[in-house]
């Protein structure tokens, strides 16, 4: 698909007239609860269904040397050892789809919104670019069953320090954000529910963060996921001068 879905274009789909809440949980740290309409969310879970479906198949990344309970597929940029390759030579030696172009537009759309009206983004440099677009390369699409847990941690093999956009599907979680200097307190536990967009910019790019518990039997009707939680989350990992983009 090359052209932006109609469901990402449609005015119908503007996030005010669906019950979006805005949640400013840390500087630069901004829920936009039920952003994606039941529709979008659908498409997304469908999508990723085919994402999945190869050439590079969802794996368990290691982590300190063991696998992570998530599966995880990349668009754009598969993250191996710690940094990121074109080619997933840890799993099957192909080449990881390329990121889409609606995808980074929905992308761009994300953080503009969560960050509108917002001086901070205006004064410091939170963005790559000067016109303080997010621009994406990259895709990191998770699966959580409902025993899968994310540890806490911090995303620090982009080159750059661009927000990290993440769209929750399916079942609920219980997220943790917790500060920069460590993974112990202090943190706020955050439901994240199907829909819901989380950006995390500025001072939080580099918080501490896992996912605590997949809260069972709550993935609602219009996903079409029977069981767990798809987390999306798009990167501007700085590798955009080798474009391999399906535009
Ligand atoms: C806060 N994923 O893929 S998304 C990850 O729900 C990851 O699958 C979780 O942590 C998930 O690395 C959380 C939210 C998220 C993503 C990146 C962040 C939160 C973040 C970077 C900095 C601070
Ligand atoms: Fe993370």
């Amino acid at each position: 698909m090359n052209q932006t879905p109609e469901l990402f274009t449609l005015p119908e789909s503007l996030p005010h007239e669906q019950g979006e809440k805005r949640l400013e949980v840390a500087t630069g740290a901004v829920l936009l609860r039920n952003w994606l309409s039941p529709e979008q969310q659908l498409f997304l879970v469908n999508q990723f269904r085919r994402w999945a479906a190869g050439p590079v198949p969802p794996r368990r990344p290691l982590i300190y040397g063991k696998p992570m309970s998530v599966q995880s597929v990349s668009l754009g940029w598969h993250w191996q050892n710690y940094a990121y390759s074109r080619i997933a030579s840890d799993v099957n030696g192909e080449p990881v789809l390329p990121m889409p172009q609606w995808l980074i537009d929905v992308g761009t759309k994300a953080a503009a919104e969560a960050y509108a009206e917002y001086p901070e983004t205006a004064s410091a440099r939170w963005f790559t670019r000067e016109d303080n677009r997010f621009v994406a390369d990259s895709a990191l699409l998770n699966y959580y069953s409902p025993t899968a847990k994310m540890g806490m941690h911090q995303d620090k093999e982009e080159s750059t320090n661009d927000p990290v956009v993440s769209f929750s599907l399916g079942d609920s979680c219980t997220f943790r954000f917790g500060n920069t200097e460590n993974r112990n307190r202090p943190y706020q536990d955050v439901q994240l529910n199907s829909g819901d967009l989380f950006v995390f910019g500025g001072p939080s790019r580099y918080a501490y963060h896992g996912v605590m518990k997949i809260i069972p039997d709550t993935s609602p009707k219009h996903c079409d996921l029977a069981v767990g939680r798809i987390n999306i989350t798009l990167r501007n990992i700085g590798a955009s001068h080798d474009p391999h983009q399906d535009r």
